[in-house]
């Protein structure tokens, strides 16, 4: 099924099939690979995010992109794999029922691995310089996603379910709404994945020069 959760933030439980599970989450633990693999992220104010990331075709840092995995080891970071940038288009047209625009492409994505202990607290995404969606894919462990509102990091939210396979589309006048994962749900992925934890991509489009 496909649930409007506010305007322009669209769950699609499941879609994903098993093998695109899969096949993801191998491709992930190759980006994950060094140089410019996985890392933790320091936040200016000397605190570490628990969620560990490897980003590929633009690195992101708090709070702006780079070439090179500058809070990292400096190595140039990894190039966006056509096939996420088609996978995002599917998205879109999934989730909204007509294509992307002409002449937009994602070209960088944000891969977060959560253990049982990692959060993400309320932030917005605003790094980008194009408003077209942010695509989100979920695999392994369920979360609670919070899913909050423009103004503040604070009620009124709304808690969602994200499982494995899951995919939510953010755009519109959702861009840029408040967001969150309070909770990861540990031993709630399928079985078969082999993943302990949860990581999720994000498929978003720069606009940066
Ligand atoms: C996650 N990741 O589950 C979430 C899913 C991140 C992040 O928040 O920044 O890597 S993406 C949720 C998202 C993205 C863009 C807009 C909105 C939500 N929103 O308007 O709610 O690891
Ligand atoms: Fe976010």
């Amino acid at each position: 099924e496909r649930t409007l959760i506010a305007p322009g933030a669209v769950h699609l439980p499941d879609w994903l099939e098993p093998a695109r599970q899969r096949e993801l989450l191998d491709a992930a633990r190759v980006w994950a690979r060094p140089p410019a693999g996985l890392r933790t992220v320091r936040t200016p104010g000397g605190g570490t995010m628990t969620a560990r990331q490897v980003c590929l075709g633009l690195h992101w840092y708090p709070y702006a992109y780079a070439r090179t995995a500058v809070d990292g080891d400096g190595a140039p970071v990894k190039p966006m794999p056509s096939r996420l940038a088609e996978l995002g288009r599917e998205a879109v047209a999934a989730a909204y029922g007509a294509p992307l625009a002409d002449g937009v492409e994602y070209d960088i994505a944000l891969v977060n691995f959560y253990g049982g202990d990692s959060r993400m607290g309320m932030h917005r995404d605003a790094e980008e310089r194009s408003g077209a969606p942010v695509v989100s894919l979920s695999l392994g462990d369920a979360c609670v996603f919070r899913f909050g509102n423009t103004a503040n990091r604070g009620r009124p939210y709304r808690d969602v379910e994200l499982r494995s396979g899951d995919l939510f589309v953010f755009g519109e006048a959702s861009r840029l709404a408040y967001h969150g994962v309070p909770k990861v749900l540990p031993g709630t992925g399928p079985q078969g994945l082999g993943l302990t934890g949860r990581l999720n991509i994000t498929l978003r489009v720069g606009g940066l020069p």
